[in-house]
């Protein structure tokens, strides 16, 4: 069996920046942990930012659930960015044609495009849709990343668009620098895995999301866990479940490599 690549090794292997730059703080930071920051006032969100800040590689946001967003939110989530280090991912699954996600990623009150490292995208509208955010991101070195996946009961991101998405991916290699899902694919080892639904406590939601553990993932090739309400869900200690989190990504990661 040939051995598996570490983060770092892996950063050469892909053309676009922000995948070449993810790769490598994880390997320095030591850290395969996103964290979901699904909470909706500015103070929660930048507290438990600066709290999870040392552990994770990438804060993944849903900008649009903040009541109180305002361009001093952007300007202190850039400062805790430069404090510890980590990739920004706008979880916004864009689905639109080509001319309407252009505007969709860069105008608007959010302005994506001037913050976000990472966005995600639908499949579904097929190639334009990645032509379309590549104009705006591209010249500004971000990344893409299609849903080949999704964690929720019941969800139709399978078999055959799946395939079809994976496909759509290998053409756009300037910019889509990975996938949402639960596993990594053959014959594009490269691309970054981020996978969401994941919990070392529970299986399930009430709302049809579905969890496995760090290990089942990364054992499936997964390169990136996405861990939301597991850190700082109520009752729990952000830095405690933050540090626990990292711990079983990394150790999982270390078990594959040997
Ligand atoms: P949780 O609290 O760990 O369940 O949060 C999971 C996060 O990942 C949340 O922000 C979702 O929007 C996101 N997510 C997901 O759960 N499943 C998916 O398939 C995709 C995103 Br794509």
């Amino acid at each position: 069996t040939t051995k598996l690549k570490t983060y770092g090794e892996r950063a050469t292997s892909l053309p676009n920046k922000t995948a070449q730059e993810l790769l490598t703080l994880m390997e320095r930071k030591k850290s395969n942990l996103a964290v979901a920051l699904d909470v909706t006032t500015k103070q929660e969100f930048l507290d438990i930012a600066d709290k999870v800040g040392p552990y994770i590689c990438c804060l993944k946001t849903h900008i649009d659930i903040l009541e109180d967003f305002d361009q001093d939110l952007i300007d202190k989530l850039k400062k805790l960015q430069k404090k510890h280090d980590f990739i920004i991912f706008e979880d916004r699954k864009f689905a639109d044609i080509g001319n309407t996600v252009k505007h969709q990623y860069s105008k608007g009150i959010y302005k994506i495009a001037e913050w976000a490292d990472i966005v995600d995208a639908h499949a579904i509208p097929g190639d334009g849709i990645i032509t379309g955010l590549k104009e705006i991101g591209l010249p500004l070195n971000r990344g893409l990343l299609l849903l080949a996946e999704m964690s929720s009961k019941g969800n139709l991101a399978t078999g055959a668009y799946t395939e079809a998405t994976i496909e759509m991916a290998k053409r756009h290699k300037d910019f889509v620098i990975g996938f949402i899902s639960g596993k990594k694919f053959n014959s594009c080892e490269e691309l970054i895995i981020m996978t969401p639904g994941i919990s070392l406590d529970i299986s399930n939601d009430d709302l049809g999301q579905q969890y496995k553990t760090p290990r089942n993932v990364i054992e499936n090739g997964s390169d990136i866990i996405i861990v939301g309400r597991g850190i700082y869900g109520k009752g729990k200690d952000a830095v405690v479940e933050a540090q626990r989190y990292r711990n079983a990504g990394w150790e999982a990661y270390l078990e594959k490599l040997e």
